[in-house]
């Protein structure tokens, strides 16, 4: 079985209620278990730009599913709930990015593991902390120290 680290955002629509089936719908895939998953945090969107905040959150399960079989997966919870795909960085209604894949480091075409914003992006790191603070990435950087470095952004903890 892998670890994986799963970061949700939502910015439209409903977006606890779409966390919260994604979360649900994550710990229901075949040869899945849901390990632990991070309270909602609020943020205004990256970059400035002009749409609602987003909430995010941190899952963290156990599969057998190979990493492109759980990307299919993600795309598809993301689809259930919604997902259109416009503009990059566009507002929606949730957004499943598959951050660590065990202790693998993955560069196909559709799949780049670890993730290639996770050190800069608060939103992702401060909910990945809430579950797993000791942990190391592929690359032996501790996640303490990529806390310490990334640029400072305005993040809450969501309360409805
Ligand atoms: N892809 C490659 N690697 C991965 C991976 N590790 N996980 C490919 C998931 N997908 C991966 O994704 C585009 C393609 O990336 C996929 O088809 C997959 O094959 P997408 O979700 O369709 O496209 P996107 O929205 O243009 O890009 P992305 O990377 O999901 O957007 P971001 O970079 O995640 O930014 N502000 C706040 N406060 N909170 C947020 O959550 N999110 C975004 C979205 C912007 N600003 C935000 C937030
Ligand atoms: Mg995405």
């Amino acid at each position: 079985m892998a670890r994986c680290y799963v970061a949700l955002g939502a910015n439209l629509g409903r977006p606890e209620l779409q966390l919260s089936r994604a979360i649900a719908a994550l710990g229901q895939l075949p040869q899945t278990d849901l390990v632990n998953r991070s309270q909602l945090y609020r943020s205004p969107p990256m970059a400035g730009m002009e749409q609602p905040d987003y909430l995010n959150a941190v899952a963290c399960i156990d599969t057998d599913l190979a990493p492109l079989a759980l990307l299919d997966a993600l795309q598809q919870i993301e689809r259930d709930n919604g997902r259109e795909r416009h503009q990059h960085w566009g507002a929606r209604t949730l957004d499943l990015d598959l951050l660590l894949y065990g202790d693998q480091q993955l560069e196909l075409p559709r799949l780049t593991v670890p993730h290639y914003g996770m050190a800069e992006r608060a939103f992702v790191l401060l909910p990945l902390f809430e579950i797993a603070p000791a942990l190391i990435l592929p690359n032996g950087q501790h996640l303490a120290s990529l806390m310490a470095q990334c640029p400072p952004q305005a993040i809450y903890l969501y309360r409805s």
